[in-house]
């Protein structure tokens, strides 16, 4: 038994050697996202859980979301007003635009995203309502902090194409992930 509990952490700190963290700085005009798409193309498991985007103070809470492709996503409304989920593309592809309806405070509204991309929410009852949900192709993703770095965890070493998504605009660039790598991107133009 305690050889095998040796050989399983021996495993583990290989495995380890073999992966690392992608990190570096977005310049970018908001908080933005990061998300990896392997090279060559590769599908990953959907994931089990959810995420949760809330309508609050006439406000989509929070601004930015980012998820797995494959993710489900609950809309939640806690004004006393009804407000509506739509987006008119997702990453300019006008074929993916969607309604998912409009509702009170109390009820929930569900939609699994199973394009990857960036999608811009908007209410078309209140107008002003804007949000985001980046939907990454891998579990290798990251939000911005205030000043702007990112940091994405356990990549495994291999070759990705990496896009910092600021506002709508992609920045795509190749990066090739051996252990702790840094990336910094250049505003979109
Ligand atoms: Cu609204």
């Amino acid at each position: 038994m305690k050889f095998t509990a040796l050989l399983v952490v021996l495993l583990l700190s290989c495995l380890n050697a073999f992966a690392g963290t992608l990190s570096g700085t977005v310049k970018a005009t908001r908080q933005s996202a990061v998300v990896l798409e392997t090279v060559p193309a590769k599908a990953f498991p959907a994931p089990t859980q959810t995420a949760a985007m809330n309508q609050q103070g006439m406000k989509f809470m929070p601004a930015l979301l980012v998820i797995q492709q494959g993710t489900t996503v609950v809309f939640s409304n806690d004004d006393n007003v009804p407000h509506n989920v739509f987006w008119p593309s997702i990453s300019g592809n006008k074929k993916l635009s969607h309604n998912v309806g409009t509702f009170n405070k109390g009820k929930t509204l569900n939609f699994k995203y199973e394009n990857a991309g960036n999608v811009p929410l908007l209410c078309n009852i209140h107008s002003e309502m804007v949000g985001t949900i980046v939907v990454s192709p891998s579990p290798y993703f990251a939000e911005t902090d205030a000043a702007g770095n990112y940091t994405i965890k356990d990549v495994p070493d291999g070759t990705y194409k990496a896009t910092a998504w600021d506002n709508g605009k992609a920045t795509t660039v190749p990066v090739t992930v051996k252990g702790d790598t840094k990336l910094d991107f250049a505003p979109a133009k």
